[in-house]
C-alpha cells in the first residue's frame, strides 16, 4: 500500500511548526485559552506536540517493519521504571533548545513545566529501571522491539518522612491524565483463572485437553512510543490494563445478578490496581500471581496475534519473536505459550517444546535464595490447573532426560525438580524459566559466575551451552545528557558528541585529565550541580549543606545486604572521633541517603530512622562546627535522582560481596565523575578493571571469603571484641544516645548485629573505616581526585546500555537492526 503521508501539519518540526502546534493543543486538546491554561495545560500541551512527533516516526516505524521477514525483540517485564518522558523526549528528537526557546516566548518557565509531569514510577528499584534503559538502547540501537508489562494505576509508594519514619502515600500518577499514552480499546485479550480441565479426543482422535476456567477478565491495551535517540525507531511499550469483560456476557454467569456483576468488575480491576513494593518476592500472595499470568497471557496472545497477521506458520515463531523474561515473574509464560499452541493452535507437543525453547531467554537478576520465586502448588494449582498439567508434563520429561543423564542420582533429581517437595510443595519459577528457555544469563560477571557455580549448578552441568553473562548497562542519554547537562557541553567542547551513541569514546576525554585548566573547569561543573542539589536537599529536608564539602552519596532501595547500615557506623565512628577529639581534622562531608523500603520490611525501615537518628543528633551538635551533615533525601524516584548522580563526589557501592548481582546506580555515579567505594561484589568488580584499581576504593571481604566465614561459622562478637572503635560506636546506639535515651529503640538491629550480623558488617567495618581514612586524605588533593574523577568518566563507556543490548541481540536474540526512514 501507499505510504501514510504525514508531513507537513504537526509532523513539522520547525520551530514555527512546533510553536503552531503548541498553541494548537493548548486550545483544542485542552480546551483554553493562554490567559488561562494552568502549568498542568501547559505541559500537556507540551507534551501532545512532542508525542504528536513521536507518533509520526512510529507510524513510519510500523509501516516500514510490516511485510518484512524481521525479528522482533519481546521484552517481558512485570517492571518498567520509565521516568519522566517528556524532556527526555525531546533530547531524543534534538529540539530541546528549541522548546526552551519556544516556552521563553510564551513567557514561561520550561523547569517549572518540566516539573509537571509526574513520572510513571510502574518499578521497585533497578530491575525495572533497567527494563526502561534496555527500551530506549533498543529503540536507539533501531531494533524492532515490544516492551510488554503492567499498567498499575498506582506504581511504587510515595515516600514522605515524618519524624524520621518512612510513611507511604499512594502514588496517584494517572490522577491528572497521561498524555504518553494511546488506550487501545480495541487491543483486548481475555484472560482465565481457576475452574477445571477435561480430557476430548479432536476430529482427529487426538487426546486434548480443554481448560474450564472458573472466571474471565479482559486486558485493555495501552501504548506508549519509546523514541531512539536521534534516530527514527520508534518502538512500543504495551501495557496491560485488566477490565471485566461486558457486562452483557457475564448475564450468563451471573442472570440478573447486579450487584454480583458490580462486584465481579471491581474484582477483575483489582488484577491491575496496583505495583507490589517489594524488591524481594512476594510469597504467596494470589493476586500478585494473578498479575504475573494476565500480563504474560496477554502478551503472548498479542504476540500470536501480530505473528499471524503476517501469515506465519507457527512451528517458525521463534525466527520471528525473542521473547526476554526479566527475571521469573513472567516465567509462567513458558507454561501459557505451551497451551496456546498444544490447546489452542492444535499443535503436537514436541514442535510447540521446541518453539517454545527457542523463543525464550531467561534473565536472573539475583543472589539471594530467598528471593528465588516460589508458589505453593495448592494455589497454583487452584488458579491455573491446565497449567499445572503442563507443568507436570515439563517436568515429567525434564527429569527423565536427568535420570538418563546421571542415573540412580534421586538427589539431583529432587534439587532440579519444577517441583520443590523438600517440605510443602512449591512450583519452582527459576527452574521453569531454565528449562523452557535456550539462553539464561546473569547480570555481572561475577552474579554470572556464582550462578554457575552455585544458585544454578545442576543446570549449568546439564547444559552449561545455554548460560552466558550479559554485564547491566545505564543509558547515557538519561544518566549523562538529561541529568548532567554542564558535563555534557564541557565533554562535548573538547570530544564532540559521537560518545553519546559510542560511549567508548568517551575514552578520548582521559588526555583532559592532565590538563589544569579542564581539571579546574570539570571542578565547576560538579560544584554547580552540588549547589543544584543543595537547593533541593534545603527545599525538600530544611537542611542546609554545604557545596563545599565532600557529597558522599547512598541511594538505592533499602536493604540490609546494601548495608546503609554501615555506612551509618562509619558515621558514628567519625562523630565519635570529633567527640573525643574536638580538633579532629576531618575533611568537611555531607553524608546523603535516599531509598524506599519495602513497607512491610521492618529492619530496613528501622535503619531509615536510624539514618534520621542520627542525622537530628550530629547535624545539630555545635561541636561538630560543619564538618559533618547527614540527610535522608526523602522519595528517591528517577525525576529525584537526576539531581543527585551529577553532584555525588563519592559513591556508595558497599553490599556484603557475593550479594549484589550487578548494581546499576553504581554506573550512574561514576558516569557522572564519582569515585567508588566499594566491596567486590556486582558490577563493582568490572568497573574498577575499567577504571582502574587505582581510582577505585575497594575494601572488604571477596565472595569467596564471605561464604568460607560463614561455612566455618562466623561469630560477629569476635570482630566486635577486637576493635574499640566499633565498640563505642554500637555502644553509642544501644545507649539510646541517638534517640533520647530510648534504649529500645534501635535494640532490634543491634542485637541483629551482634548476635547474627547475617550481612557481615562487622567483619567488614575495619577496612571500610580504613579506606575511608584513604578516601579523606585523596579529597584533599584536589588535583589529583579530579584526575581520578575525569578518568572515571572517560573510562566508563562499558556500562552504556547500548553495549548491552548488542550483546543480547547477538547472542541471545539474533536480531538485527532496521533502520527507518521519515520520507
Ligand atoms: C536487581 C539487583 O538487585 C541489582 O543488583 C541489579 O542491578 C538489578 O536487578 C538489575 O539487574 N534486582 C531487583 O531489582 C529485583 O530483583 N527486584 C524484584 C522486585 C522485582
Amino acid at each position: 500500500s501507499e505510504p501514510v503521508s504525514c508531513t507537513g501539519g504537526r509532523a513539522d518540526m520547525s520551530l514555527d511548526g512546533l510553536r503552531r502546534t503548541f498553541r494548537e493543543h493548548v486550545f483544542y486538546t485542552q480546551g483554553r485559552f493562554p490567559s488561562v491554561a494552568t502549568r498542568n495545560d501547559l505541559y500537556m500541551a507540551f507534551a501532545y506536540t512532542v508525542r504528536d512527533q513521536l507518533l509520526h516516526r512510529w507510524i513510519k516505524t510500523v509501516e516500514q517493519m510490516a511485510g518484512k521477514d524481521l525479528k522482533i525483540v519481546s521484552y517481558l517485564s512485570a517492571e518498567f521504571l520509565l521516568g519522566p518522558h517528556l524532556e527526555n523526549n525531546l533530547i531524543n528528537l534534538g529540539i530541546y533548545d528549541d522548546v526552551l526557546g519556544i516556552a521563553k516566548e510564551e513567557g514561561f518557565d520550561i523547569q517549572v513545566i518540566f516539573d509537571q509531569e509526574e513520572e510513571p514510577g510502574l518499578g521497585n528499584g533497578g530491575l525495572g529501571r533497567l527494563a526502561a534503559c534496555y527500551l530506549d538502547s533498543l529503540a536507539s540501537l533501531e531494533v524492532p522491539a515490544i516492551g510488554y508489562g503492567i499498567r498499575y494505576e498506582f506504581g511504587i509508594f510515595d515516600q514522605e518522612i515524618r519524624d524520621g519514619w518512612q510513611v507511604e502515600r499512594t502514588d496517584q500518577w494517572l490522577r491528572l491524565g497521561n498524555p504518553w499514552e494511546l488506550a487501545r480499546p480495541e487491543i483486548t485479550c481475555r484472560v482465565s483463572f481457576g475452574g477445571r480441565t477435561e480430557p476430548y479426543q479432536d476430529d482427529r482422535g487426538r487426546y486434548r485437553v480443554r481448560w474450564i476456567p472458573h472466571r474471565t477478565v479482559k486486558g485493555v491495551a495501552y501504548d506508549t512510543p519509546i523514541l531512539g535517540y536521534r534516530v527514527n525507531t520508534c518502538n512500543l511499550l504495551r501495557l496491560w490494563k485488566a477490565e471485566a469483560i461486558e457486562s452483557f456476557e457475564f448475564e450468563a454467569f451471573n442472570v440478573g445478578d447486579y450487584y454480583g456483576a458490580v462486584d465481579e468488575k471491581i474484582y477483575s480491576e483489582n488484577i491491575t490496581k496496583v505495583l507490589y513494593p517489594n524488591d524481594e518476592p512476594v510469597q504467596g500472595k494470589q493476586l500478585r500471581l494473578e498479575q504475573q499470568y494476565f500480563f504474560v497471557s496477554c502478551s503472548l496472545q498479542d504476540m500470536l496475534r501480530i505473528y499471524k497477521l503476517g501469515g506465519g506458520k507457527l512451528d517458525r515463531f521463534s525466527r520471528h519473536f525473542a521473547i526476554q523474561l526479566n527475571d521469573t515473574h513472567p516465567a509462567l509464560g513458558v507454561a501459557e505459550l505451551m497451551r496456546l499452541l498444544v490447546d489452542e493452535e492444535g499443535m503436537d507437543w514436541e514442535p510447540a517444546w521446541d518453539v517454545t525453547c527457542k523463543t525464550f531467554g531467561y534473565t536472573n537478576h539475583t543472589l539471594l535464595p530467598e528471593a528465588l520465586e516460589k508458589w505453593p502448588v495448592e494455589l497454583f494449582a487452584g488458579l491455573f490447573p491446565r497449567h499445572m498439567e503442563i507443568i507436570y508434563e515439563i517436568n515429567r520429561r525434564f527429569l527423565d532426560e536427568v535420570r538418563r543423564r546421571w542415573p540412580g542420582d534421586e538427589a539431583r533429581v529432587a534439587r532440579m525438580s519444577l517441583i520443590d517437595e523438600s517440605g510443602g510443595r512449591f512450583v519452582r519459577m527459576a527452574h521453569l524459566a531454565c528449562v523452557g528457555s535456550h539462553a539464561i544469563n546473569g547480570v555481572a560477571e561475577l552474579h554470572s559466575r556464582l550462578l554457575k557455580e552455585d544458585v544454578l549448578r545442576d543446570f549449568h552441568e546439564m547444559t552449561p551451552e545455554k548460560f552466558s553473562n550479559k554485564t547491566n548497562g545505564v543509558t547515557p542519554r538519561r544518566f549523562l545528557v538529561l541529568a548532567n547537562p554542564g558535563l555534557t557541553r564541557l565533554i562535548e567542547g573538547k570530544i564532540g558528541d559521537t560518545w553519546i551513541r559510542r560511549p567508548e569514546e568517551l575514552r578520548k576525554l582521559e588526555p583532559c585529565a592532565d590538563d589544569p585548566a579542564f581539571r579546574e573547569e570539570w571542578r565547576r561543573v560538579k560544584l554547580e550541580n552540588k549547589k543544584n542539589l543543595a537547593r533541593v536537599i534545603r527545599e525538600r529536608t530544611g537542611i542546609e549543606v554545604d557545596p563545599a564539602s565532600m557529597f558522599d552519596i547512598q541511594v538505592k532501595r533499602l536493604h540490609e545486604y546494601k548495608r546503609q547500615h554501615l555506612n551509618v557506623l562509619h558515621i558514628i565512628a567519625l562523630y565519635d572521633r570529633i567527640k573525643r577529639n574536638p580538633s579532629y581534622d576531618l575533611c568537611p562531608r555531607t553524608f546523603i541517603f535516599g531509598g524506599k523500603a519495602a513497607p512491610g520490611y521492618f529492619m530496613a525501615k528501622l535503619i531509615i530512622k536510624l539514618i534520621n537518628s542520627v542525622g537530628d543528633t550530629v547535624n545539630r551538635d555545635p561541636d561538630v562546627n560543619g564538618r559533618l551533615k547527614v540527610v535522608f533525601f526523602p522519595d528517591l524516584n528517577v525525576k529525584n535522582a537526576k539531581f543527585i548522580y551529577p553532584a555525588a563526589d563519592l559513591s556508595e557501592q558497599i553490599s556484603t560481596a557475593g550479594k549484589e548481582a550487578s548494581g546499576t546506580g553504581n554506573m550512574k555515579f561514576s558516569m557522572n565523575g564519582a569515585l567508588t567505594i566499594g566491596t567486590l561484589d556486582g558490577a563493582n568488580v568490572e568497573i574498577r578493571e575499567e577504571v582502574g584499581a587505582e581510582n577505585f576504593f575497594l575494601f572488604g571481604l571477596t565472595a569467596e571469603e564471605v561464604y568460607s566465614l560463614k561455612r566455618d561459622g562466623y561469630r560477629p562478637m569476635e570482630y566486635f571484641q577486637a576493635n574499640p572503635e566499633l565498640q563505642r560506636v554500637v555502644e553509642r546506639i544501644a545507649s539510646g544516645y541517638f534517640s533520647n535515651g530510648d534504649r529500645e529503640l534501635f535494640k532490634p538491629l543491634v542485637d541483629a548485629l551482634m548476635f547474627h550480623d547475617t550481612f557481615m558488617l562487622f567483619a567488614d567495618f575495619g577496612s571500610y573505616a580504613d579506606v575511608q581514612g584513604r578516601v579523606d586524605e585523596a579529597y584533599r588533593d584536589r588535583e589529583h581526585w579530579t584526575r581520578m574523577s575525569i578518568l572515571n568518566s572517560a573510562r566508563m563507556g562499558k556500562f552504556s546500555s547500548d553495549r548491552a543490548i548488542r550483546e543480547y541481540c547477538e547472542d541471545i536474540w539474533k536480531v538485527k537492526p532496521v533502520p527507518i526512514l521519515l520520507e
